[in-house]
């Protein structure tokens, strides 16, 4: 039984200890409770999404300072050795599902390199990595920018992105992918297929320039070259491809979805940048936006080798509140997005005081290291009450180690960036990843990593 507390004293609505009879009122009365025994779904009941603070429902948090076995996590020794791997376990057991480790003979070849990209303003390298070792396996191609000033090795913001590396700048150097993409509205792919009409589309999402500028480096894969985005994707990425079954490969319900494929390639892109001798190794700053944010806290809690994390939207399965029950609920995940959690997770449609982890924990996974929630305020289906809240409660781990988190009680206005090591905003918009957005993230990057 996983403890459940209310935690660091502050009393609040959403967050109180239940005693076992305001639990069955929660349910909804005895009737509630009759449900609940018989298996039936008993939270929020209306139709839709709730997007009505009012019908978030009372619940209660996991306590991440609270062992299995009700030790009390009083030191960082009990949290590094024991809590710690046991939050992350019950990730990989019930949410995201379990990875591999690294391929043996998994290696990399520099495939171009520009010393004079962008007009001679940055290097733009392109690395080939064959995951498997072997050229009929999975490859996962890393697209490189470097400031060109660079005299000593540059800190890195890598981040997946969703339809090609091409399609983050209108560079004509950078290679189309020939990987499966989804079709899109423009008409710019074909057939699965990248054209060149989509070099820059995504570009609004990536201010390369300006990241260069600011003095680091940015590293980029697209994320179908793990898997790609839809329920059958898997048989062409790296899920089929490292089992020994193939595209027959019958997934039990611990083992990895989609989100999980692809933040194992960020730690794979990771031991590349490690041995960039341009890179700084110590420097790398793991970016995601939205599905991508998910897996970037995946990649990021699960890698210490990421220096710090910034998940911007993330929502429900990243750094939303599952308990919350606002926006997107594991339910909709799951019968929208089948493959990108592990079997397991769907056990917990319409159940979610019953997941033994909530998103807060998620977070405190990053600590010591600072980490960035991120949230629009018209991107409701994210919840970013639910992801300021997450991003709060989180800070009781990083206390541990003497560091300041939020350093706020209440959510900012919006358009205010707040926290010491747990960064958050709330900026005014849709659901995106915006030029604003990156200035957020890049003095928050400042702060922390002071690359110039
Ligand atoms: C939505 C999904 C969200 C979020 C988003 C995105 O359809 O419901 O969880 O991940 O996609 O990735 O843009």
């Amino acid at each position: 039984m996983v403890p459940y507390l209310s935690m660091d004293g502050r009393q609040r609505r959403e967050n109180r200890f239940h005693s076992p009879w305001q639990r069955v009122s929660r349910r909804g009365g005895l009737w509630g409770l009759v449900l609940s025994m018989v298996g039936l779904p008993t939270a929020w009941s209306g139709t839709g999404p709730n997007y009505d603070e009012a019908k978030v429902p009372a619940y209660t948090l996991p306590d991440p300072l609270t062992c299995l076995d009700g030790t009390p996590v009083r030191t960082r020794r009990v949290w590094e050795q024991r809590r710690r791997p046991e939050i992350l376990w019950l990730f990989e057991e019930h949410v995201y599902g379990r990875a591999p480790t690294r391929p043996p003979g998994m290696w990399w070849e520099v495939i171009e390199e520009d010393r004079n990209a962008l007009g001679g303003r940055a290097v733009r390298r392109e690395v080939s990595v064959w995951l498997r070792g072997d050229r009929g396996g999975p490859r996962m191609d890393l697209l490189l920018y470097l400031p060109a000033a660079a005299t000593r090795p540059r800190p890195v913001f890598l981040g997946l992105n969703f339809m090609g590396n091409h399609t983050v700048h209108p560079d004509p150097g950078i290679r189309i992918t020939d990987h499966w993409v989804p079709n899109d509205r423009r008409g710019t792919v074909v057939e699965n297929r990248a054209t060149s009409s989509s070099r820059g589309v995504a570009a609004s999402n990536w201010p390369v320039e300006r990241i260069l500028a600011r003095g680091y480096g940015l590293a980029t894969v697209y994320c179908g070259d793990l898997e790609p985005d839809f329920p059958e994707g898997w048989k062409l990425g790296v899920r089929a491809a490292l089992s020994p079954a193939g595209t027959n490969h019958v997934f039990a319900p611990e083992e990895w979805g989609a989100i999980a494929a692809w933040a194992w390639g960020l730690s794979r892109a990771m031991d590349y940048l490690q041995t960039d001798r341009e890179v700084d190794p110590r420097g790398v700053v793991l970016i995601g936006h939205s599905r991508l944010g998910k897996a970037a806290l995946w990649a990021g809690a699960r890698d210490p080798r990421f220096a710090l994390v910034i998940a911007n939207e993330s929502g429900e399965g990243g750094a939303a509140l599952t308990r919350r029950r606002f926006g997107e609920r594991i339910a909709d995940l799951n019968r929208r997005f089948p493959h990108w959690f592990c079997g397991r997770y769907k056990q917990y449609d319409d159940r979610e005081d019953d997941l033994p982890v909530d998103s807060h924990e998620l977070i405190a996974l990053m600590a010591p290291r600072p980490v960035y929630v991120g949230s629009a305020s018209e991107d409701l289906w994210a919840d970013p009450r639910g992801e300021f809240l997450a991003a709060l409660e989180a800070g009781v781990v990083y206390r541990l180690y003497g560091r300041r988190g939020l350093d706020v009680s209440e959510m900012p206005p919006i358009g205010q960036s707040v926290g010491q090591w747990i960064g958050y905003h709330i900026r005014a918009g849709r659901h995106d990843l915006t030029a604003w957005d990156w200035e957020q993230y890049l003095d928050f990057a400042d702060r922390h990593l002071r690359p110039r």
